[in-house]
C-alpha cells in the first residue's frame, strides 16, 4: 500500500467553501460575515473584487516559552482567531507596480510600497504593512531559490485580523503567514507546510526581531483538534492529543507587548544573551575561544558539553554545568570580552539588532538565562510525556498544570519576561482553580494561559472578570461588551487554508 504523505509534506488546502475551513461551528456565521464584509470592502477600495483569499491562525503557547531561537522544541496549539488577507494581482503588463494594503479595520491605515520584492524595510518607522512586505519579500526569495521565474507586480490586499495583537498569542505571524501565502496563491504556487514554515520563520525577522520558529510552525501545520509538539532544524510537528476533561483559557493582562518596539531591551537582548551565555559555557568546558566564537550560535549548540560535563558530578541534567560555570551575578562586557578574548561589538558584528542589543545592555545575565532554557526545554518533554503516559487523565491533568506553573516561575524569575500586571492575573487564575496558569508568548505584557478543568470554566471566567477586568472597566481601559475578546475558552483549532470560491 502506498505510504500517505506525512501532514507537513503536504501543500497549503484549497478550499472553496467557508464550512471547509471553520468546519460547522459557531465560527461559521462569524466567517461567513468577515468574507461578505472582505468583499465589499475590497470592492468599494479597489474598485474590483478579490481573487482569492488566504487565512492563518494565533497561537497559544502551552509550554516551551523562549527556547525555540534556542533550537529546542516547543508546544503550542492554534486558536480560532486568526488573520484573512484577500488579494487581487494586477496584470504583468500593467504601468503601475505598486502593493497597496488596506485594512479591514479603520484604525489601520492603507499603507504603499513600490512593488520591488529587493526594498529594505523602514525599521525605524514601524507600519502595520511591514509585516506584508515580510511575506512579500520571503515569497520572491523563495521563488527564486525555486527556480520559478517571477517578476513584481502591483498588488490590491485587503486584511482583516481577529488575533488582539501585541498579546503573544502571534497577531504578526498569522500575519506574515497569511501574506506570504496568499501572495504564492495569487501566483498559482504552493508548497509543502514545513517549507512554507521554514520561509515565513526567516521571512518575519526582516521586523527585526531575532524569533524562533514556533508561530509561524503551528499557523501553517495545525490540525483541528491537536496541539503540536514542533522540532525544529528541520521543522517538524507531531500531533499532541491533550487529556479529557480540561480546557486552555487564555486571559489578556492588557498591558501591550510592544516586541517589535522594544526589541533591544526586551527579546533580542535575550537572544544575544542566550548566545553569550553558549559561548561562555562553551570556553569554560574545553573548547578554544576562537572555535566557540566561530561555531556555537545556541544553547543547543553546547548543550552535549554541558551533559558530558553534568556526568563528570553524576547527573544527566546540563543545568549542573551552567551553576558550576556560570556565576550568578550579571556579567559586564568586559568580563565576557576578557574570556571570550574578543570585543563584543565584533563577535555581533554581523547583526545590526544585536549591536543596538549591546548599545543599551548594562549587564548579562548569563547563568538565569541559560538555566531558563535548559530547564525550559525539559519541561516541553515532561509535558509530552505526561500526556501519552498510562495515568488517569485527572493526573495527567495535574501534572501538566504544574508543569505550566514551573514554566511560569521560570519565566518570570529567571527570564525576567513577566510584568506586573501577567503576574497578577496568573496568581487570580491560580487562587480560582487552575491546574495551572502561566503566561504565553514572548511576555512583557500580553496573555496568560491557564488549564482549567472543563467543569468550572464558566464559573472560572466570571470570577476572572470580577476579580481581574471589572476595575479596568471601571476605569474605562476596556469595554465590558468587549469582555470575550480578552478572555475566552480556547480549542485547538485549524491551520492555514487557502479560499478561492
Ligand atoms: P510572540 O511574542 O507571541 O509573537 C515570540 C516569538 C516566538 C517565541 C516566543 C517566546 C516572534 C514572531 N515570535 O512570540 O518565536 O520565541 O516569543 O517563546 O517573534
Ligand atoms: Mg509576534
Amino acid at each position: 500500500m502506498a505510504q500517505m504523505a506525512k501532514h507537513e509534506e503536504l501543500p497549503i488546502p484549497i478550499h472553496d467553501t467557508l464550512d471547509a475551513v471553520y468546519g460547522n461551528s459557531s465560527q461559521l456565521d462569524e466567517a461567513q460575515l468577515r468574507f461578505n464584509r472582505l468583499n465589499s470592502k475590497f470592492q468599494q477600495v479597489f474598485g474590483h473584487p478579490p481573487q482569492l483569499f488566504a487565512r492563518s491562525p494565533g497561537r497559544v503557547n502551552l509550554v516551551g516559552e523562549h527556547i525555540d531561537y534556542e533550537g529546542y522544541s516547543v508546544l503550542p496549539m492554534a486558536i480560532r482567531q486568526d488573520t484573512i488577507v484577500a488579494i487581487r494581482k494586477h496584470d504583468d503588463g500593467d504601468a503601475e507596480k505598486v502593493l497597496r494594503i488596506a485594512n479591514v479595520n479603520d484604525k489601520y491605515q492603507i499603507c504603499t510600497y513600490p512593488a520591488d520584492p529587493t526594498q529594505e524595510i523602514d525599521l525605524k518607522n514601524h507600519k502595520w504593512g511591514h509585516y506584508f512586505i515580510c511575506g512579500y519579500k520571503g515569497f520572491y526569495e523563495f521563488a527564486k531559490s525555486k527556480g520559478e521565474n517571477v517578476g513584481p507586480v502591483g498588488l490590491d490586499v485587503l486584511v482583516d485580523g481577529t488575533v488582539p495583537t501585541g498579546s503573544g498569542l502571534s497577531s504578526s505571524a498569522a500575519l506574515v503567514c497569511a501574506s506570504t501565502i496568499v501572495i504564492m496563491a495569487a501566483f498559482g504556487l504552493n508548497f509543502p507546510k514545513k517549507e512554507i514554515a521554514q520561509l515565513t520563520c526567516e521571512c518575519e525577522r526582516h521586523i527585526g526581531t531575532q524569533s524562533g520558529g514556533m508561530d509561524q510552525a503551528i499557523s501553517v501545520m495545525a490540525k483541528p483538534g491537536f496541539a503540536e509538539l514542533i522540532d525544529f532544524n528541520p521543522i517538524r510537528a507531531t500531533d499532541v492529543q491533550l487529556p479529557a476533561g480540561g480546557t486552555f483559557v487564555v486571559a489578556h493582562s492588557l498591558a501591550d507587548s510592544q516586541k517589535a518596539v522594544t526589541a533591544a531591551t526586551n527579546y533580542n537582548n535575550r537572544v544575544v544573551e542566550c548566545r553569550l551565555a553558549a559561548i561562555v559555557l562553551g570556553i569554560k568546558l574545553g573548547m578554544k575561544p576562537q572555535e566557540a566564537i566561530s561555531s556555537v550560535k545556541t544553547l543547543s549548540d553546547v548543550e552535549g558539553l554541558c551533559i558530558s560535563f553534568a556526568s563528570t558530578r553524576g547527573s544527566s541534567d546540563p543545568v549542573v554545568a551552567v551553576k558550576e560555570n556560570l556565576k550568578e551575578e550579571p556579567y559586564t562586557a568586559g568580563e565576557i570580552e576578557k574570556i571570550l578574548g574578543e570585543s563584543l561589538p565584533s563577535i555581533l558584528r554581523d547583526s545590526p539588532s544585536s549591536l543596538d542589543v549591546l548599545k543599551a545592555a548594562k549587564h548579562f545575565k548569563l547563568s538565569q538565562r541559560a538555566t531558563h532554557v535548559y530547564s525550559e526545554a525539559k519541561r516541553v518533554y515532561a509535558f509530552k510525556d505526561a500526556v501519552s503516559s498510562t495515568v488517569s487523565d485527572e493526573d495527567k491533568l495535574k501534572r501538566l498544570g504544574d508543569l505550566m506553573n514551573d514554566s511560569h516561575y521560570s519565566c518570570s524569575v529567571l527570564y525576567e519576561c513577566s510584568c506586573p500586571e501577567l503576574e497578577e492575573l496568573v496568581n487570580i487564575c491560580r487562587e480560582n482553580g487552575a491546574l495551572g496558569a502561566r503566561l504565553t508568548g514572548a511576555g512583557w505584557g500580553g496573555c496568560a494561559v491557564a488549564l482549567v478543568k472543563d467543569s468550572i470554566v464558566p464559573q472560572f471566567i466570571l470570577n476572572l472578570k470580577e476579580r481581574f477586568y471589572q476595575s479596568r472597566i471601571d476605569r474605562g481601559v476596556i469595554n465590558n461588551n468587549d469582555l470575550g475578546l480578552y478572555v475566552f475558552a480556547s480549542k485547538p483549532s485549524s491551520g492555514a487554508a487557502i479560499v478561492k470560491f
